[in-house]
């Protein structure tokens, strides 16, 4: 089965066998977001759960990382969607002293998708880059990632700072990462918090139309 092998090339950060898998389940008809879940985004998790059992360290970890940004590049043409016209301007970013970025990767990718104009700020991101990002750019959706429990704290310090730069009330912000929930997105006054993705583009288009 494709998807187990896709699982296991993540796992196994097989390089040169991950984007033949992948292209091997696309050909077999499977739908792009079922090899990302069930495939990619599964493998992922199986070693995030490996690393912290102490099964896996974090050369292997980077490894598995790049394997699965190999595979998303595969299936990039088939997740964006078709819808063409500027449907908003977003920015996003990681928050400062986290460097996950493959998440934020996709959810950029995916607003592209759904027709936004997305200007990605990047990694390791501080408060006054987003400010800064905000007044260039002039968004409505701020899109916020952080996977590390210690870095979520930098999530309301960011938008705390967008708060002091007078610049709160002209976005709508958005929040997400693994260990974020609802309750943090409404502790620290975000507008939406999603899970995944697909998710965010919900929200980033519920926020355009409002
Ligand atoms: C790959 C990985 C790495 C890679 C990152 C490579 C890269 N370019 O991104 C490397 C090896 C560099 C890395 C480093 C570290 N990592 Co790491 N990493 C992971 C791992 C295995 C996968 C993350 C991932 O890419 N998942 C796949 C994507 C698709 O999922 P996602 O990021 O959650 O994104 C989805 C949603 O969350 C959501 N989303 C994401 N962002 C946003 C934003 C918005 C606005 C919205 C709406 C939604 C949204 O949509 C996305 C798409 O569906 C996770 C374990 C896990 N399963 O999460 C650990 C994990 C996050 N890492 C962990 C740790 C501890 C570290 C290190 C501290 C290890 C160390 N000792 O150095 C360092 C920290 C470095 C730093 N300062 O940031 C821990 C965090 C524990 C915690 N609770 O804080 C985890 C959970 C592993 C574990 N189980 O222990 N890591």
């Amino acid at each position: 089965m494709t998807l187990e092998k896709i699982v296991n090339s993540v796992l196994d950060a097989d390089l040169d066998g991950v984007e033949g898998l992948v292209k091997e389940g696309l050909e077999a008809g499977t739908d792009p977001s079922v090899l990302l879940k069930e495939g990619l985004i599964k493998g992922m998790d199986v070693v995030g759960d490996k690393f912290e059992a102490g099964d896996l360290f974090l050369p292997e970890m980077l490894a598995a990382a790049m394997t699965m940004k190999a595979g998303v590049e595969v299936l990039k043409p088939h997740l964006a969607g078709e819808d063409s016209k500027a449907a908003g301007t977003a920015i996003i970013g990681t928050v400062q002293g986290d460097i996950h970025d493959i998440g934020k990767n996709l959810v950029a990718m995916m607003l592209e998708g759904a027709g936004f104009e997305v200007a990605d700020v990047g990694i390791d991101v501080l408060p006054e880059d987003f400010v800064k990002a905000v007044q260039e750019k002039k968004p409505q959706v701020v899109g916020l990632s952080a996977l590390l429990t210690n870095t979520m704290p930098a999530v309301k310090t960011t938008i705390d700072a967008l708060k002091e730069a007078g610049l709160r009330d002209q976005v709508k912000i958005m929040v997400g990462g693994a260990p974020v929930t609802q309750e943090f997105a409404d502790e620290v006054g975000a507008d939406g918090y999603a899970t995944d993705a697909a998710g965010a583009v919900n929200i980033a288009r519920g926020f355009v139309q409002a």
